[in-house]
């Protein structure tokens, strides 16, 4: 495989970049790092941050999920056909991170007391991405550009966690909702939605979904 993902046993952070690979044709192997691995403390002593996801793409090793898949993007001209574009990719790349941010605080820190109020707020929270996919042909297509983009990956990976947490919570949404079943039907990402790979890993490294 050209890449390496070292990880906890979760779709996590790193679910974004499983699709992209699988839907661009690219191998990769999982190195999963138990907790009993994490105690002992070299892996979080080697991390740049002292967390995971790493990942390596030949002898190259880097951290941070948002770098990871922008140099997916980078490799697999997933990034736009111009500056202004990247740049456009970049605004919803990081509104995606905005929520994924206020998901994983729910998720990690206030699960049982904080999770009506988390999808009480969905609305306002998923609105954005909505119009987003409005401005750009008419929400028939991507979310920037004519072409499928590193932030499409992590905004359906994004969706499909909030749908899970809240089955309806796209029903006010109607191009979101065509967006997810049109972008998760594409042949490769398909199949590797359908797959043990995808179906057995847990959303989240608590159990919590
Ligand atoms: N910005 C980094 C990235 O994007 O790569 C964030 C990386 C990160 O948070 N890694 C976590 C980690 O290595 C696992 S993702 N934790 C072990 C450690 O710190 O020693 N993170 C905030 C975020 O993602 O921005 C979290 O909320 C993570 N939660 C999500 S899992 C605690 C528990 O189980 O409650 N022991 C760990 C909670 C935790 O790390």
């Amino acid at each position: 495989p050209e890449y390496t993902i070292i990880y906890f046993n979760a779709r996590g952070r790193c679910e974004a970049m499983r699709m992209l690979m699988a839907d661009q044709g690219a191998q990769w192997k999982e190195e999963v790092v138990t907790s009993d691995d994490w105690q002992k403390g070299d892996l979080k002593k080697a991390a740049v941050y002292g967390q995971l996801p790493g990942f390596k793409d030949g002898d190259f090793t880097l951290y941070q999920s948002n770098a990871m898949l922008r140099l997916l993007a980078r490799n697999h001209d997933l990034y736009g056909k111009n500056p202004r574009e990247a740049s456009l990719i970049d605004m919803v790349n990081d509104g995606v991170e905005d929520l994924r941010l206020k998901y994983l605080k729910m998720i990690y820190q206030n699960y049982e007391n904080g999770k009506d109020d988390y999808v009480k707020a969905l609305p306002t929270n998923l609105g954005h991405f909505e119009r987003l996919l409005a401005s750009n042909n008419e929400g028939k297509g991507f979310v920037v550009g004519a072409h499928i983009s590193f932030a499409d990956y992590n905004l359906v990976d994004l969706l499909h966690n909030h749908l899970v947490l809240a089955p309806d919570c796209l029903s006010g949404f109607p191009l979101l909702c065509a967006y997810v079943k049109r972008i998760s039907s594409r042949p490769k990402l398909e199949a590797y939605l359908s797959s043990d790979a995808h179906k057995k890993r847990p959303i989240n490294g608590n159990g919590k979904q």
